[in-house]
């Protein structure tokens, strides 16, 4: 059953892994709670005599030792449980624990934290994307995660453990995904004001869909036509934008910020903080300081002329 938690909704053997661990630990919790705020009440309604002592108790072995020896039967089934998730986490395909030349060290994704959007490469093509990462279901992939600033954390709950992007230091994490959907992922480490918009989403095809997606993100999109869009491109190029942003064969190929190669074809926008659209690209390109305050991209004060021409521009980056 769709769960709107979506940690009550695992999407991977990993995902389901970290639920159960966490449905067995917090019924053992509730347990106890239950035993020991019973025992609180039965002493309460027992022992209330308002006149003289109650008679004393003092001790029991057998009941000093069922206390001792029943926590101990807990911690132990506890960290058990525990190190067979962690195994389970960190269980390395066959493929890539070969010892092929090359199998250890294969990455089918990079995602690098920038505050605040997430950089997305797929190596062994040219294909780099901003906050959407695309996955064939079915398959365990090993992703790279780094930071291009401070620290962040690379979460998505429904399909695996979370993973700190460190600057200067590279983590791993499996990625995979049992049936094909959208899951919304996150930063799970407070990194600067606008932390809470450093989301990304994650989307599952089948796999000959994902070949699909492939080939089409592969491809540039065909130079722009029409006065408006062929303006845009023009302006694009002259103001600041290509300071910043690459789109694949054009002159602009900075990596400062989102790679706009094929950005019309996008869900969202600043990782996450408006819908894409026509309309919503227009007014995050008229100040994305009053969608975002402190991002990283100046409020340019473009005029409403400039803006349509980006726009009709950008809406070709299919
Ligand atoms: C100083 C660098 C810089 C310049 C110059 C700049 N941008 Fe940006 N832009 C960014 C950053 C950083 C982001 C990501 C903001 C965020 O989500 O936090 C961004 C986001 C965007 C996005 C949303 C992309 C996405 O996938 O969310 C678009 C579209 C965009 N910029 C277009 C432009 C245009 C058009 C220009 C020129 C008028 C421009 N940018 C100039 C830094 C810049
Ligand atoms: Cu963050």
């Amino acid at each position: 059953m769709p769960s709107a938690v979506p940690v009550f909704d695992p999407a991977s053997p990993q995902a389901e892994a970290i639920y159960d661990l966490f449905v067995q630990v917090l019924l053992i919790s509730a347990g106890i709670f239950v035993i020991v705020s019973g025992l609180i009440c039965v002493a309460l309604l027992k022992f209330h005599a308002r006149e003289g002592q109650p008679e004393q108790d003092f001790g029991s072995h057998r009941k000093e030792i069922a206390w001792m020896v029943a926590p101990v039967i807990i911690v132990l089934w506890i960290g058990a449980i525990s190190t067979k998730l962690v195994l389970t986490l960190n269980a390395t395909p066959p493929m890539y624990a070969s010892s092929d030349a090359g199998a250890q060290d294969t990455v089918d994704l990079i995602v690098t934290g920038h505050q605040w959007w997430w950089e997305i490469e797929y190596p062994g093509t040219d294909i780099v994307s901003a906050n959407e990462i695309h996955i064939p279901t079915g398959k365990k992939l090993r992703v790279k995660v780094r930071s291009a600033d401070v620290i962040h954390c690379f979460w998505v709950a429904q399909l695996a453990r979370k993973i700190d992007a460190i600057p200067g230091h590279e983590n791993y994490v499996w990625l995979e995904a049992s049936r094909s959907g959208i899951y919304q992922g996150r930063c799970a480490e407070y990194c600067g004001i606008q932390h809470a918009w450093m989301n990304f989403k994650v989307i599952a095809h089948a796999p000959e869909e994902y070949e699909q997606w492939k080939a089409r993100e592969q491809s540039v999109p065909q130079p722009p036509e029409g006065q408006l869009a062929e303006a845009g491109k023009t302006l694009f190029m002259n103001l600041t934008c290509s300071q910043c942003h690459a789109i694949s064969d054009t002159e602009a190929t900075k990596s400062y910020a989102p790679n706009l190669t094929h950005v019309a074809s996008r869900l969202e926008l600043g990782a996450g903080v408006i819908e894409n659209s026509p309309e919503n690209l227009r007014t995050w390109l008229k100040n994305p300081q009053a969608l975002k305050p402190g991002c990283k991209m100046p409020n340019f004060k473009l005029n409403d002329e400039h803006l349509d021409q980006l726009v009709a521009y950008l809406e070709t980056l299919k």
